[in-house]
């Protein structure tokens, strides 16, 4: 399916950030194979006017998430580490795009970029009707941010390019995508997007 970019739209980039990296505390298998994607989208959506949302993991080092702290992760996106900083080759544009921090809080945890966060206020006020969500992790974030899209009424497309999973379980991301697909979201491959 073709899909056009309109003003109604915007991309959202989920947590790509070293510690979800190979070599990271996190680590996406192979995580960083799609940077050179992503980049492509956000090109396209920046040059054509559209906002562009980056969410980050943004933990105090003593979150509730972590080992030892009541949490099943390995500390990981510690505020202000290199863990935290997004991938160096990810392109970040000058303008028009947004930085939203999540899991900031010791006790809170939000696997999802609309949960304790202004993203939802941002894209109302930019008349955003339209998400299109890739990054990491499938099985997580990048299916929680979806999700939170499709509850608050956006139209959610996935990047089926821009995506990768954890699958601690097998079949963890397939179950995540059919879920989102179950409820209404849309699969795009950045080859059949154009502006
Ligand atoms: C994530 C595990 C813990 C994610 C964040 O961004 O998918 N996963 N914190
Ligand atoms: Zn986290």
């Amino acid at each position: 399916m073709r899909v056009k970019i309109t003003e109604l739209d915007a991309l959202i980039i989920v947590d790509m950030q070293n510690d979800f990296m190979p070599g990271g505390a996190l680590p996406v298998p192979e995580g960083d194979k799609i940077v050179p994607v992503l980049n492509r989208y956000i090109e396209t959506f920046s040059s054509n006017g559209n906002p562009v949302f980056f969410t980050r993991d943004w933990h105090p080092e003593d979150h509730i998430s972590f080992k030892g702290y009541g949490g099943i992760w390995p500390p990981h996106c510690v505020q202000g580490t290199k863990g935290a900083e997004f991938h160096p080759e990810l392109k970040i544009p000058y303008d028009n795009k947004f930085i939203i921090s999540k899991g900031n809080s010791r006790d809170f945890d939000a696997y999802s970029g609309f949960q304790g966060t202004v993203l939802d206020d941002l894209l109302k006020e930019r008349g955003i009707k339209r998400i299109f969500v890739g990054g990491v992790a499938t099985d997580y974030c990048v299916k929680n941010t979806a999700l939170g899209g499709l509850n608050l009424g956006y139209q959610v497309f996935i990047l089926e390019d821009g995506i990768k999973g954890v699958d601690l379980n097998k079949g963890d991301s397939e179950k995540a995508l059919s879920m989102l697909l179950k409820k209404g979201a849309i699969l795009i491959n950045s080859k059949d997007l154009y502006t």
